[in-house]
Order: structure tokens, then C-alpha cells, then sequence
């Protein structure tokens, strides 16, 4: 992702286009959370390092204000503001704001690149594979492991409520991989006639659970009763800190709407509506996760965290004093 390819030009801009979901999957609002603080730091015009660091943050909560609860979203923001508060004035910050922007991002893109080819060997030859939603990294994995003669065709989920497997059915049939389209609650008619499942994941707690896209959750029962392999494809970037600290997983949920949807809510008086969407697969359901930093048990995901933020020793809230500033 270059600064001129896209087509926000402000941290505003890319703030509501994650609000809106125009921009979406855990993966890319990490990319585009970066890329809008480096936008704010090239388009500040003040000398002073205060006012400087004031912005920052403000822009800072501004974007995770976008989806709260977006582990992806924290991580990136964090990870490009690590160290700014080290250059002594202003040119210095937004010189090392731009630098860590930009290898974020790009660290971000070879991470999806090193899933897909460590996480196709995984994938037995010949497979049929299923995919829920739409995750640029579970995708991008199937597409290596069909260009590698791993997979013959692919189920994917329609996905509701905002049917985002459509989004999966254009792109691999634009890369002529044999698509098949089945409702989310036909999966359980079918996992015996899959080799393998692959999904991506929003967050990965420190006990190994994946939250993703709701109903990921019952195609892992599914996949676990029909003994199909279940693998998730996940940057560490989505790997969450605070679940070593005990906290749970805050679970977004949405307007009712898009659950009435093609109604509305008044169309159906009486009626309650809810619209979580994540839910969380405990890790006895995940055969693999496939990182960046190599395929792991699910029950590794507290050495991935440490490995990440460089924690060693028991873990505390103290500390680390620099990160947890800037939110
Ligand atoms: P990438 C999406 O979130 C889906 O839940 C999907 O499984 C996940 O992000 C994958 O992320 P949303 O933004 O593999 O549609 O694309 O809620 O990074």
C-alpha cells in the first residue's frame, strides 16, 4: 500500500471509511489506523511537542473510537507510535512516526504473503476447502495452495448478516477457482465433504481461542465432529495482550438493522433483535494457527504475545508505560 495508491488523504477520512466498514477486515483497518496517524503527523503544521503528542492521541482514539473493540486496530496504532515520544521535536517524532508507519505496513503485507505459503502446506493435495466470511489472509492462502495444485475448489459461507461472503465468491472466481456459494447454516450438511476449513480471525486471546466472524464458532463443532482440520490464518497483530492480563474479549455488536435487513426492525412489531458479530472458538476446535512468525498450536498463543511485545517474566499491568500511554 503506497500513500498515492489510496484514496483517503486524512486520518478523518480513513476514520470514517473503518467506521463504515467501507474499509474492513481486522488485517487492513490495522494498515489503515497507521497509515491515518502518518497522514495526521505529515499534515501537522505546529512546533510544539506537546500539542504534537496531544493530537496524536486524540487522533489515536479517534480511529479506535472507529471499532472499539478491534484488537487489530490497538496493536497497529501502537505499534506505529512506539518510540515517537523518543525524538527530541517535532520534525524528529513525525521522521520516526513516518518510518515506523511505513515498515508496519509493509511487515503487515509480507505477513499475509509468509501465511499463505507456510499455511498451504497444510493443505493436502487435491482439497476441497471451506471459508467463512472474508479474510484477505484466509484468502490469500487458499489462493497459493490452488496455484499449487492444493485445492480443487472452495465452499465458502454467504455470510450473514451483511453477506461478505460475496466479496469471497468475486474474488476467487476472478482467480477461476471453483467457488461454491451455501447458506452459514448449511455447513454442517456438508464438513464431511471437506478436507479442510480455513478462517481468518479478528483476535487471538492468550488461551488459544479465536474470535472471528460470528458462526466461525459452530463450523469448528462442526469440523471437530466431522474430524475435518480447522485452521485459522492470523497475523500476530491480532494476538491481544490484555487477554494475558486477564481481560476478556469485548464482542462488537451491531445495529439491528442489518439483521432485519432487507426490512427494517418496524417492519416487525413485537420483535427484539440481536446482532453480535464475533464469536470465540475454543482452541480445542483449532488444529493450527498460521502466523507470520510460523504455525503454531493454538496453545502457544501466550508465547506469540510475549514473543510480540517483548514481555518476559511474570506478567503485571506495570511496565510498558510507553504503549499504553498513547490509548
Ligand atoms: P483479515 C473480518 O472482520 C472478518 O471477521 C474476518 O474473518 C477478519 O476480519 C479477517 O481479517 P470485519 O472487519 O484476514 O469484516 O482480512 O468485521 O485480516
Amino acid at each position: 500500500m503506497k500513500l498515492q495508491d489510496v484514496k483517503y488523504d486524512s486520518l478523518d477520512e480513513i476514520a470514517e471509511g473503518i467506521r463504515s466498514m467501507e474499509i474492513r477486515g481486522a488485517g487492513k483497518i490495522g494498515r489503515y489506523a497507521s497509515l491515518g496517524l502518518s497522514f495526521l503527523a505529515r499534515d501537522y503544521r505546529g512546533k510544539s511537542r506537546e500539542d504534537f503528542v496531544k493530537e496524536l492521541k486524540e487522533g489515536a482514539k479517534k480511529l479506535l473510537s472507529t471499532r472499539p473493540s478491534a484488537i487489530s486496530l490497538k496493536n497497529s496504532i501502537l505499534l506505529t507510535l512506539k518510540g515517537v515520544e523518543e525524538g527530541e521535536n517535532v520534525d524528529e517524532m513525525r521522521e520516526i512516526l513516518l518510518k515506523r508507519s511505513g515498515e508496519f505496513v509493509r511487515r503487515s503485507h509480507e505477513a499475509v504473503e509468509k501465511i499463505a505459503v507456510m499455511g498451504m502446506r497444510r493443505i493436502p493435495r487435491g482439497s476441497k476447502v471451506l471459508t467463512h466470511c472474508n479474510s484477505n489472509a484466509a484468502l490469500t492462502l487458499i489462493e497459493r495452495a490452488f496455484e499449487n495444485g492444493r485445492v480443487d475448489e472452495v465452499y465458502f459461507t454467504e455470510y450473514r448478516p451483511r453477506r461478505q461472503g460475496h466479496i469471497t465468491a468475486r474474488r476467487l472466481a476472478a482467480g477461476s477457482i471453483p467457488v461454491t456459494m451455501i447458506v452459514d447454516s448449511a455447513v454442517r450438511y456438508f464438513i464431511r465433504d471437506m478436507d479442510v476449513v480455513v478462517v481468518g480471525a479478528d483476535t487471538v486471546a492468550a488461551n488459544g481461542a479465536v474470535i472471528n466472524k460470528i458462526g466461525t464458532s459452530q463450523i469448528a463443532l462442526a469440523a471437530h465432529e466431522g474430524r475435518t482440520p480447522f485452521i485459522v490464518a492470523s497475523e500476530t497483530l491480532k494476538f491481544s495482550r490484555e487477554t494475558l492480563l486477564g481481560s476478556l474479549v469485548e464482542i462488537e455488536e451491531r445495529d439491528e438493522g442489518e439483521v432485519a435487513d432487507p426490512l427494517k426492525p418496524s417492519d416487525f412489531p413485537g420483535v427484539n433483535f440481536r446482532n453480535p458479530v464475533f464469536d470465540a472458538t475454543p482452541p480445542e476446535y483449532i488444529d493450527a494457527i498460521v502466523t507470520e512468525v510460523g504455525v503454531v498450536s493454538p496453545y502457544l498463543a501466550t508465547e506469540v504475545i510475549r514473543d510480540m511485545f517483548g514481555i518476559s517474566g511474570p506478567v503485571s499491568t506495570e511496565g510498558k508505560k510507553d504503549e499504553t500511554n498513547w490509548l
